[in-house]
């Protein structure tokens, strides 16, 4: 039986293409940009299957014009906010993503920005790397200790459980707000919030790890931060749609925010100059996932989910 096309839309890590050229005959660009909606429409007309990662935008109109042959795109990511699944499945096109995988690399990143806006690592590396650290003194650069602080956790999903038991080792009580409670077996001694109010004005910490949806989209806004308790700090490893931007700046400005750790933006790539202005924001270039090891197992799952496929079985992600 020949080999399925499959349009692999940007250059993945060589383990990940070594197994893909093996069972696949694999179509990519040469130079590796995110692809736009007509050379997305384009390569449908040559492929069975496309793996694509969150760069590549799957919605509105452009999804009525992709070609009947292609049958599956599988997502080289957890978050599929970028794919409009029901109009892909009306088009008949089943949709995979990446769970699971990227849930350890995604709670390292959190910590790692939970840490650098508490402790101030922006303005810390900017001072020994710019030689204008002259001086020393007991009260310079004096940032906020998170060990033994409330945590709180909105979207208590696989990244968020990760995020918890992390905390937990700097002594964090955790506390989260999800759709609904999680049973003890899942996630120990963490406090539920049923409102999301309640979570805000009670934990010193705020990580943003749920999906984003139409529903909350600019979850974090003026009304939201200023439930958040004064002194408090912000991290977002999830998407940029959560939080209205202005907003934190606001926040950050007048001091109610103290320090914000983020890796996802609204305007991706590129972030937000005005949040780039601010000393006390620690940022990243959205690489939650970003290690050898998950990116290789991002891979290998998605290639997994379209091995499934055509062998005539349910992806094990499908989502649509
Ligand atoms: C990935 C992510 O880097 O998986 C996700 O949802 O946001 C990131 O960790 C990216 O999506 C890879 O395509």
């Amino acid at each position: 039986m020949s080999k399925p096309t499959l349009w692999v839309t940007r250059h993945l890590t060589d383990p990940v293409m070594e197994r893909a050229h093996r069972d696949y005959h694999v179509l990519q660009t040469a130079d590796d940009h995110v692809m736009s909606f007509s050379e997305l429409i384009a390569a449908s007309q040559e492929a069975d299957a496309m793996l694509i990662c969150h760069s590549e935008h799957f919605v509105g109109p452009m999804i009525s014009r992709l070609s009947d042959r292609l049958k599956i795109v599988a997502n080289h990511s957890v978050g599929v906010d970028h794919c409009d699944l029901n109009a892909l499945r009306s088009k008949g096109i089943s949709v995979t993503n990446t769970p699971d995988v990227l849930s350890d690399a995604t709670a390292e990143i959190a910590m790692l920005l939970m840490l650098g806006a508490s402790r101030r690592a922006y303005e810390g590396d900017n001072m020994v790397r710019s030689g204008i650290w002259k001086d020393w003194a007991p009260k310079m650069m004096n940032g906020f200790q998170i060990t033994g602080k409330k945590l709180g956790i909105i979207g208590m999903g696989r990244v968020g459980q990760v995020v918890a038991r992390r905390a937990k080792g700097f002594d964090m009580e955790v506390h989260y707000h999800n759709r609904k409670k999680l049973p003890d077996t899942v996630i120990t001694s963490a406090i539920y919030h049923d409102s999301l109010e309640s979570l805000l004005s009670t934990v010193d910490v705020v990580s943003l790890n749920c999906p984003a949806t139409e529903e909350n989209h600019n979850l974090i806004n003026p009304e939201t931060l200023a439930q958040m308790k004064a002194g408090s700090i912000l991290v977002n490893t999830a998407r940029g749609a959560l939080v209205d931007e202005d907003a934190l700046i606001e926040a950050l400005n007048s001091g109610h925010i103290r320090a914000a750790g983020l890796d996802c933006f609204k305007n991706e790539p590129g972030g937000n100059p005005k949040l780039s202005e601010l000393q006390q924001v620690f940022m990243l270039p959205h690489i939650g996932s970003a290690t050898d090891d998950t990116r290789a197992a991002m891979g290998f799952r998605a290639l997994d989910n379209l091995d499934q496929f055509f062998a005539g079985k349910t992806p094990q992600d499908l989502l649509n």
